[in-house]
């Protein structure tokens, strides 16, 4: 059928009053004078969905007329952020929505602040997902966001006495405008089981599971900046099957058959927490399968016309895999084609060979993926035996590439049979994938080198780089209205879909009017933060001090605690007279961290920064010039208020730890300075925006395996250097911690002094130079400003409409679409 779809409303004051009070009135039920914060919150929300919805009926119909190949992202997190401006951004409804609400007496930024946003994700692998899917509508990229709708995403972080506290993040609790279910598109997942013989069959079995559930998917809209286009996201919730209830009523016992439905609908119920040492958690494994099972199923489904060509896949589709999560997808195609659709094993492996491509986000050997065969045998008993097939017929690959090198063999094998038979996903992806890339150039120098030596040598056309990004309408455009009109009086607002354009802010550097304005934006975002921060946790800020801030979270490689170590040293340094008061530039240090709830020295860690910020800031005698903050629960609402604040981002990661980092990009885009080592996406930056406007420290890469491998005594820099000496034995002595020299304090100071696999002190004496050397240079305003401003001109590399164009160009071969619009 090809009814049109009801016309967009008018964007005009009058037209989307109407629509609010509409959605206010028959939508929530209530007069506008009886409304409460959350009612004209999800009318607002509702009545932007409305403008938006008929691009998206379009962009579908579309997508359906042209069959053109699309790009499948799947992901097991998008860490979104708040949506409503984004939406209003989008659909050039900012402004009408601001003046059609203060007609009616409202404020549109007090209706924002009741969102809540939906943290579907950890950290920046999840943040990339949703700086992709942005890019990839902007860019008019036919493609589908594929997740899990996680009824509670990452926790709430509260501290109790400075120590973190989890709580649930109850986030859908007062109803997401955003989402519409699609009960009808439901799709059934299997687990469990056995698997049977299939008679003349090549390669077939029979999966015989032995339970199930249904995968209801949520659809969320992706609009393109001002093209018209709305992709979807569409993630999956986990509801018990109407089977599942009869098998149980019919033993009889009807409260535990209702009971157990929850046992399924577990699935969806929680994003894990850990974000770099996976768990090998049961429930985990299902998550995976769960999302990736009913994505496939969907696209076969419902995204291609009835009897399309299978044998055609591969020109329809890529399915992207953020890391190995979603990797469970590369059997469960052979498992569809084979066991379903009656194909050849080697017909279904040349198809699925050509339909998937790997991106690792890390180079830490603990954060690779390893499934026990156990689990997964009992799991996915099927998907076991085609992990086998696969891994059966590469090796026989690999013994004919490497005659007689079974030490080779043992190696790249996807079955590891230490320390027990277990399924290396990272393997896995690389042998299915038909590209690997990493997300920063020395990450994918580094995954060739080591992490994947051997398939890059076997197959070193397989392996690429994509230098991650950032999306440029919420980092700059919605996060820093400020600067942003700036750079728009200065060169135009082409730069919101074409970031390069920001070369041409170059000359303004010399420009003293222009550093004046930009002096006077960065204030301005200051005393906004200091706002926030008082509003949000009652902290208190000075509203001109430089604003230093880590923010990530937490972990040992990122090295938080080589950022502690500084704050002390320098306090020590005031307080044993080394330093005299009058020379330290006033600093706000900005602290902002979850810890994985199970990762004891990273909650140790925690606990000794609110320690330490608490002395400093209530020691008088500073007279206020070194403040702390750790507002708790860092997350994307925060970040767009911080981040456009700072003047100085801490990316100070061991060198080849950090694959890329993006809250690097993000900063140095809105005008911070860097002190970073080089490591991950920060030799880029630092490439980019010149020596002089990058603070360096830190040994290279090199130096650090070299240093790892001829034996690190740390012993040997404590007892060398008398600053490092005195700030350990300050933090040592219980100063910070009402006299207790036990338990965090103990554990850090062992920690770093003892055997720390990175290497913290090592990198003291750099990074307290190069933050001298910060200092020295904040002292001159004019120079400052003209830095800032050469890092805003010269990043905008790091969009991620870029990192989608290198996706396009070297993976994916998909060519944008124009809409007719
Ligand atoms: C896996 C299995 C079981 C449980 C949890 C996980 C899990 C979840 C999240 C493992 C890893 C993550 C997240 C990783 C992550 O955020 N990596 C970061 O990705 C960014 C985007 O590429 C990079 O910029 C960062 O350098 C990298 O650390």
């Amino acid at each position: 059928p090809n009814t049109p779809p009801v016309a967009a409303p008018e964007i005009t004051v009058e037209s989307f009053t109407r629509a609010f009070l509409r959605e206010l009135n028959f939508g929530q039920g209530v007069d506008l004078d009886r409304a409460s914060a959350n009612d004209k919150y999800l009318a607002l929300s509702r009545a932007v969905r409305h403008y938006l919805t008929t691009r998206w009926l379009e962009t579908l119909r579309n997508q359906y007329r042209d069959q053109a190949k699309v790009v499948a992202y799947l992901s097991a997190e998008f860490l979104l952020g708040p949506q409503l401006e984004n939406a209003l951004l989008a659909s050039k409804l900012d402004e009408v929505a601001r003046e059609s609400l203060a007609n009616l007496g409202l404020d549109l930024d007090e209706i924002r602040a009741v969102e809540v946003e939906p943290g579907l994700g950890n950290g920046g692998l999840g943040r990339l997902a949703a700086c992709f899917i942005d890019s990839l509508a902007t860019l008019n990229v036919p493609s589908i966001g594929y997740g899990i709708r996680y009824e509670y995403g990452i926790f709430k972080q509260t501290f109790v006495d400075g120590k973190q506290v989890e709580t649930p993040d109850n986030w859908l609790r007062l109803g997401s405008p955003w989402e519409i279910p699609h009960p009808e598109n439901a799709v059934e997942v299997t687990f469990g089981g056995r698997t049977e013989a299939v008679e003349g069959a090549d390669g077939a079995r029979r999966w015989i599971p032995d339970w199930r559930v249904t995968a209801l998917p949520y659809n969320y809209m992706v609009p393109g900046y001002h093209n018209g286009r709305v992709n979807t996201l569409r993630l999956w919730s986990a509801k018990a099957t109407h089977e599942f209830d009869l098998q149980i009523f019919n033993a009889g016992d009807y409260a535990e058959a209702v009971r157990a439905r929850t046992f399924a609908e577990n699935i969806s119920k929680v994003l894990y927490p850990e974000d770099s040492t996976p768990q090998g958690k049961e429930l985990r494994l299902q998550q995976q399968y769960f999302f990736v099972a009913a994505s496939l199923r969907d696209f076969l489904e419902n995204v291609l016309p009835d009897g399309y060509d299978l044998t055609k896949l591969p020109d329809r589709i890529t399915w992207q895999l953020n890391d190995t999560h979603p990797v469970i997808a590369v059997p469960e195609l052979m498992r569809l084609l084979i066991d379903e659709k009656g194909w050849t094993w080697d017909d279904a492996w040349a198809v699925t060979q050509k339909c998937f491509a790997y991106t690792c986000h890390t180079l830490l050997p603990e954060a690779l993926e390893v499934w026990s065969v156990d689990l997964l045998g009992r799991l996915l008993p099927r998907h076991l035996e085609i992990i086998y097939r696969i891994n059966e017929e590469f090796l026989e690959v690999v013994r004919e590439a490497y005659p007689g090198d079974e030490l080779r063999v043992r190696r790249m094998s996807i079955v590891a049979e230490q320390p027990e038979r277990a399924i290396r996903m990272a393997h896995l992806a690389t042998v299915a994938g038909f590209k690997v890339n990493g997300v920063a150039e020395l990450h994918s120098q580094l995954l060739a080198e080591k992490v994947l030596h051997d398939f890059a040598e076997l197959w070193p056309e397989k392996f690429t780089n994509v230098t991650n990004g950032v999306t440029p309408r919420r980092f700059v455009r919605m996060a820093n209205p400020g600067l942003s009109g700036l750079i728009t009086e200065a060169i135009g607002d082409g730069w919101v879909t074409d970031l390069s354009q920001l070369s041409r802010l170059e000359p303004l550097a010399e420009d003293p009017e222009f550093r004046r304005r930009f002096r006077e934006v960065k204030g301005a975002n200051k005393r906004r933060l200091a706002e926030v921060l008082a509003a949000r946790d009652g902290l208190e800020i000075a509203g001109d001090a430089m604003v230093d801030a880590m923010v990530k979270r937490l972990h040992e490689y990122k090295r938080q605690s080589l950022k502690l170590l500084h704050i002390v040293s320098m306090y020590e340094g005031v307080k044993s007279g080394r330093t005299p008061l009058e020379s330290i530039t006033p600093r706000t240090f900005v602290f902002g961290a979850k810890a994985a709830p199970g990762y004891v020295r990273a909650k140790e860690t925690i606990a000794l920064i609110n320690a330490v910020g608490r002395t400093i800031n209530e020691d008088a005698s500073l007279e206020g010039r070194l403040k702390v903050v750790f507002p708790p629960n860092y997350n994307v609402t925060l970040a767009e208020v911080l981040i456009p604040a700072a003047d100085l981002s801490e990316q100070i990661s061991l060198a080849g730890k950090e694959a890329s980092g993006t809250g690097n990009m993000k900063f140095a885009l809105n005008g911070a300075l860097t002190i970073g080592t080089d490591d991950g996406a920060n030799v880029e930056i630092r490439q980019l925006v010149g020596d002089d406007n990058f603070f360096l420290f830190g040994m290279t890469e090199p130096e650090a395996a070299d240093l790892q491998a001829k034996g690190y005594d740390p012993g040997a820099y404590y007892e060398s250097d008398p600053e490092l000496k005195a700030a350990l034995d300050l933090l040592a002595s219980g100063a910070f911690t009402g006299g207790d020299k036990g338990g965090a304090v103990a554990s850090l100071f062992a920690s770093l002094t003892e055997r720390d696999r990175f290497m913290a002190l090592a990198d003291f004496r750099s990074y307290v130079d190069a933050q001298a050397t910060v200092e020295e240079a904040y002292q001159d305003h004019e120079e400052w400003s003209r830095k800032a401003i050469l890092n805003v001109a010269r990043t905008g590399f790091f969009s991620s409409d870029r990192s989608i164009q290198d996706y396009l160009d070297r993976i994916w071969r998909a060519e944008p679409v124009t809409q007719n619009h």
